[in-house]
């Protein structure tokens, strides 16, 4: 059975991408502006994933997955997303998972009715299919204040299983930021949900949420060095406004009431570039990537051992493209076959799609297990 699922997900992502030698094209692409506001987004195609090629093909122990970005509440089938119950219609369950991370505040969210515990939001691959889970990818509820909640799966949509240890999101004056949970449960599942099993405001309210096979590796930076013995360097800073360093593409924010921006941005040079020390050689080859004004429209990965010699594993060319990526105004994956532990990535825009200073608001960064 998993090697029928094996074969339908890599079926799938070769009829989605198109890969040319070590060069990557994007084939996902967004139909919106850049300055497009939440209504336009939702009127767009979603790219959730982006595959790149590179050598050699790593045999993964779980198919590379992560929850599609929808753009309605069964589209891209097969899978579907619906909840214990909605606040009313402008608060619909697939709004968690429709990819725009820097929207908690106005943006569009799932929210459940004002009542009791417990609620739950659900997200279904589809009949025939399942996947393993093993990070969750939660931002904090603009309402919502410190809900605890149980990350699970199900087979049948009525027995569930917990997949990681019961959680509870910080209060929401922090609403902006993230949180990744790890799993302890690797068995395959069409069902995942999460159940919100204390609700001190009596309602529940999520904007982003993200499922994948995938692990976080890098913590939330709140420094250019801290936690050590991270490391985060930058080609150059605009000098506009605080909270804009290299590191604040790795801090989990998009956002905050009082500073406002959480990103890098360079100046207007290009190339321009972000760089992070791992400390140690780690195994990257999942990338998440969110950014916006200056969204990078040429952009590459790269990584080092030395920091000298680097090998690139990314590469998009959409200079022509009005529909810049990676990771423009969405939150998007982009996947590699690296099988290689680097201890530097360099992200770098030659290029944005407005021309303005690059921007680069989130990066995660993803490792799927390797036999
Ligand atoms: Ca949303
Ligand atoms: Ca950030």
């Amino acid at each position: 059975m998993k090697r029928n699922l094996i074969t339908r997900q890599c079926s799938f992502i070769s009829n989605f991408f198109l890969c040319i030698g070590t060069a990557t094209v994007i084939c996902g692409f967004v139909s919106l502006a850049y300055a497009g506001r939440m209504q336009d987004l939702l009127m767009a195609s979603r790219a959730s994933m982006v595959e790149a090629t590179g050598t050699p093909v790593a045999k993964f122990k779980y198919p590379q997955w992560s929850t599609a970005s929808m753009s309605a509440s069964n589209a891209p089938a097969p899978a579907m997303v619906y909840a214990s119950s909605v606040y009313s219609s402008s608060y619909l369950p697939w709004y968690a998972f429709d990819a725009s991370l820097f929207e908690a505040y106005t943006g569009l969210r799932w929210a459940s009715e004002v009542g009791s515990p417990p609620e739950w939001i659900l997200y279904d691959c589809g009949s025939g299919n399942s996947n393993v889970a093993k990070t969750l990818v939660i931002n904090n509820p603009r309402f919502g204040n410190n809900d605890t909640f149980i990350f699970q799966g199900s087979n049948d949509s009525t027995n569930w299983t917990n997949l990681a240890a019961t959680n509870t999101l910080a209060n929401y004056s922090v609403h902006y930021f993230y949180n990744s949970y790890a799993t302890t449960n690797f068995d395959y599942y069409r069902y995942f949900r999460v159940n919100f099993t204390v609700m001190p405001d009596t309602l529940v309210s999520v904007c982003f949420m993200k499922i994948t096979s995938a692990v976080q590796i890098r913590p939330s930076m709140t420094s250019f060095n801290t936690p050590a013995p991270y490391v985060v360097t930058q080609s150059s800073l605009s000098a506009n406004g605080t909270n804009q360093g290299g590191h604040c593409a790795f801090d989990n924010y998009e956002l905050d009431d009082v500073n406002y921006y959480h990103r890098w941005i360079a100046t207007n040079e290009f190339p321009a570039w972000v760089k992070i020390d791992m400390g140690s050689n780690v195994l990257v080859n999942g990338f998440g990537i969110d950014a916006a004004n200056g969204c990078p429209s040429n952009f590459i990965i790269s990584a080092s051992i030395n920091d000298s010699d680097y090998t690139t594993l990314v590469t998009t060319n959409l200079a022509n493209s009005q529909y810049a990526m990676p990771g423009c105004t969405l939150y998007q994956d982009i996947v590699t076959t690296s099988t290689t532990a680097y201890r530097f990535y360099k992200f770098t825009a030659t290029d944005t799609w407005t021309g303005a200073a690059a921007e680069l608001w989130e990066i995660l960064l993803w490792q799927y297990e390797v036999e």
